[in-house]
């Protein structure tokens, strides 16, 4: 686990105000700063992981319940029928801004493939 408090920790405290569309025991959604879509949430686990390298076999549970939780963020902003794009910046190569692993759900417009 890393230690320095980054900004998602500071949004899942309530130290940052966020435009939150969901919670449950284990995730925390809310609307990206900067969007790329007409619907851009951002879905954070409520236990930090900084990104994949740190989960282990043992971490199953934890990565099903954020997926989890991105399947009913999606589904509760209508997002189903149309389709969506999920991703994860992951690493420098991978564009990771904020090292807290999150999921960005990005609908409400017709993706292009492939990424830049
Ligand atoms: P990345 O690490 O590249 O997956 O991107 C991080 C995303 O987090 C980026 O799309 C912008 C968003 N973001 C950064 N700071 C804040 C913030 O303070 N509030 C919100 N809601 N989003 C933020």
């Amino acid at each position: 686990m890393a230690e320095e408090a980054t900004i998602f920790d500071k949004i899942l405290t309530g130290e940052i105000p966020a435009d939150k569309v969901y919670e449950d025991d284990d995730v925390l959604a809310f609307r990206d700063i900067n969007p790329q879509a007409p619907v851009h949430v951002l879905v954070i686990p409520k236990r930090r992981a900084e990104r994949f390298a740190e989960l282990k076999h043992s971490d199953t549970g934890f990565a099903g319940r954020l997926f989890q939780g991105v399947s009913r963020v999606a589904t509760e902003l209508g997002l189903d029928d149309d389709g969506y794009r999920v991703v994860v910046n992951n690493g420098r190569n991978g564009q990771q801004t904020v090292e807290y692993l999150h999921v960005h759900i990005l609908g409400g417009r017709g993706m292009t493939w492939p990424p830049g």
